[in-house]
């Protein structure tokens, strides 16, 4: 830790899966930055850390501290569900805590705050013990803090959503896992955190927010982040996808992405690759190299030949997203996704999987009216070249206003930025 004499030292528990660390991180650098004489801690495991910190400069007062990810030496993965979450579960309480200790001796200064994923719901306790405060931060929407075609009614804000929309794991599903266990011990103790910081802002749900506000400590929307990151790791345009938008027609193109974590089986793919050449859509379309054999035989060739499609392992989303070629994005319903879409003005096609993503898009097609959900659930040729066709022939005139509502949210006197330095002030123990 250089520069300037440093008097607080806060610890940051990342969830080391998906977008989560990634989203953490960015959270202490904007704290990193507005509190220079505070250190912040930051404990992931090795794997992940080691991508995020990969040519990461200009942090000085951010520690990486590697912790455990629960898998043992000689381990052999047999493919349930979640298996490297569950190990980890399994050890991430002591690892946190062994961690700090060594962060705390490092540094000389105890831990004056712990900057949790909302996930850790024992971070509470170990608040409570080291009598500190204890900021939960929620990195999905706020339409999942709460299947079939029952209507919850019992949610204010959430008034017209279906049971079955609602993640898996908290009232239905595999209650028993670690992970189900994770998400009902946290529901009970996140009424107990000093401040329970989003990435959202609160215009998008001022239902939701009033609610969540009544019930939790400080429940403050800090973001878009994508609209207030000048710097992300995801940014650089290995596959020259830029270039190849700027060949491309004004809003005509499809950009499809499932996120970090899930692919479409190999029937989905072949719908959905079928739909967009019998719709004659151009598209870009970034998935795991993997799946490229799962494509119909000549597809790649065909699209890549006659430039209406290019398939890569990775693009710059939020660039391509703010891209003026792009008329719809397909998209899982990740909360990073939608958040992005919003961002960028553009209605989206979804086909959500797990999770919160159910939720995510059911609120994009019901509530918020900007986009649809794929009908039956899964992607066929014939439910998609209907939602295509729907999208390319419809303005969907609510997501300009909703982009404009969260580019005001950040700006200097936004909600989202007056949240920050309520929780700053939490943060680094300034609070009146
Ligand atoms: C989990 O979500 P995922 O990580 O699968 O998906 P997103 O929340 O949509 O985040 C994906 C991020 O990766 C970026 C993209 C998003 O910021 O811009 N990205 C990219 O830059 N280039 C690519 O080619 C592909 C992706 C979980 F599965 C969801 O249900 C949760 O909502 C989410 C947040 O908790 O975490």
């Amino acid at each position: 830790v250089t520069g300037t004499v440093k008097n607080k030292h806060v610890a940051v528990f990342t969830f080391p899966y998906s977008s989560h660390p990634a989203l953490l991180l960015t959270l202490t650098r904007k704290l990193a930055s507005a509190a220079p004489t505070v250190v912040f801690s930051f404990f992931n495991i090795e794997k992940s850390n080691r991508v995020l910190f990969s040519g990461l400069s200009g942090c000085t007062n951010i520690l990486r501290y590697d912790v455990s990810d629960g898998i043992p030496d000689d381990y052999v993965f047999v493919g349930k569900p979640q298996e490297d979450v569950n190990l980890f579960l399994a050890v991430a309480e002591d690892e946190f805590r062994r961690a700090v200790r060594v962060a705390e001796i490092d540094t000389g200064l105890k831990i004056s705050c712990l900057v949790v994923d909302g996930f850790f719901w024992f971070a509470g306790d170990m608040a409570t013990e080291m009598n500190i405060p204890w900021v939960a931060f929620w990195t999905a929407g706020a339409c999942s803090a709460g299947p079939d075609e029952e209507i919850v009614d019992l949610i204010p804000g959430l008034e017209s959503v279906r049971l079955g929309d609602l993640p898996s794991g908290v009232v239905m599903g595999n209650l028993e896992s670690p992970f189900a266990t994770m998400l009902h011990k946290m529901g009970r103790t996140l009424a107990r955190a000093n401040a329970v910081p989003i990435n959202s802002f609160q215009e998008l749900d001022p239902d939701l927010t009033k609610n969540l506000s009544s019930n939790l400590n400080k429940f403050l929307n800090i973001g878009p982040f994508n609209l207030t990151t000048k710097e992300k790791t995801s940014e650089h345009d290995e596959y020259a996808c830029i270039s190849w938008l700027d060949n491309q027609k004004t809003r005509t193109v499809a950009y499809i992405c499932f996120g970090t974590v899930f692919t479409p089986p190999a029937h989905e793919l072949v719908e959905l690759a079928e739909a967009l050449e019998e719709t004659e859509t151009s598209f870009l379309w970034s998935i795991n190299k993997d799946s490229y054999k799962h494509f119909p035989k000549g597809f790649l060739e065909r699209t890549s030949a006659n430039e209406t499609g290019k398939v890569v392992p990775w693009v710059p989303q939020d660039q391509v997203l703010n891209h003026v070629a792009i008329r719809v994005f397909v998209t899982h319903g990740g909360w990073n996704s939608v958040l992005e879409s919003v961002g960028a003005g553009v209605p989206m096609i979804c086909r959500p999987f797990i999770g919160d993503q159910h939720m995510n898009s059911w609120m994009v097609e019901r509530v918020w009216e900007i986009g649809l959900r794929i009908q039956g659930g899964n992607f066929t040729k014939r439910a998609t070249c209907r939602a295509l066709e729907h999208v390319f022939s419809h303005s969907y005139k609510r997501i300009e206003a909703l982009k404009d509502l969260a580019h005001k949210a950040v700006a200097s006197n936004g909600s989202s930025s007056q949240n920050f330095k309520t929780l700053l002030e939490v943060v680094t123990g300034s609070t009146p």
